[in-house]
């Protein structure tokens, strides 16, 4: 199956909720263990202080489980991240330009765009680069974030798979009007592309909803 943009997000949200849900446990616990101790071995109760040497069983616990959290959180991070790297044979190339202050698209037959329209269920290979400062291609929808660097060259794998209009952003502040530095990514289906990218005289359709932040699954 596809490795879809739904997917991908997904897999950031999942891992960004695991790691946020596995520190608020370890808070509670830290919390929980040293209010515990304030009560258990305050003055009154233990007037001497003890020392303890050497506890096995606890220091293979406190190396083992956080070693096992922290691979398993690198295990999930890199599983998503490696769906973005992969480029599969079939991706359509577009090329990203950025500059001080706006965003263009390029396609294969030289055709380019203010606003970036997609084919939906076509991989996509994002060829992103700058033509004054660092800029940062972002869609926030997507999860996924490019640094544009002048003179250089770095790809991003799309896998727009649901039609919709998603907000493109730039996320490298790069002067005076940053701010203002954004666009639209649409993705219509193929048919309505081809024939948009080719002869340019179709009108894409507006697609109706704006989905800047989310992307749900189908
Ligand atoms: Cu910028």
């Amino acid at each position: 199956m596809l490795p879809d943009v739904q997917n991908h997000a997904r897999a950031v949200d999942d891992i960004m909720r695991f790691i946020v849900g596995t520190d608020i446990v370890l808070f509670l616990i830290v919390i929980g263990i040293m209010l515990l101790f304030v009560f258990k071995y305050n003055k009154k109760r233990h007037p001497r202080a003890v020392n303890i040497h050497g506890n096995t069983t606890l220091e293979v616990v406190w190396t083992v489980v956080p070693v096992a959290l922290v691979l398993f959180m690198f295990y999930v991070g890199w599983e998503g991240y490696i769906q973005t790297r992969v480029v599969p044979k079939d991706a359509m190339p577009v090329k990203v330009i950025g500059r001080q202050w706006n965003w263009s698209f390029q396609y294969e037959n030289g055709k380019q765009s203010d606003t970036l329209y997609l084919p939906q269920g076509q991989p996509i290979k994002c060829l992103i680069t700058s033509l004054d400062v660092i800029h940062g291609f972002y869609i926030p929808a997507f999860r996924e974030k490019q640094d544009a660097l002048p003179d250089r060259v770095r790809y991003m794998m799309l896998y727009p798979e649901k039609l919709g209009t998603y907000e493109i952003t730039c996320s490298m502040y790069c002067g005076l009007n940053h701010a203002l530095m954004a666009t639209r990514m649409v993705v219509v289906p193929k048919d309505l592309f081809t024939k948009w990218v080719n002869t340019g005289v179709v009108s894409v359709p507006k697609v109706e909803s704006v989905d800047t932040t989310q992307a749900k699954g189908s």
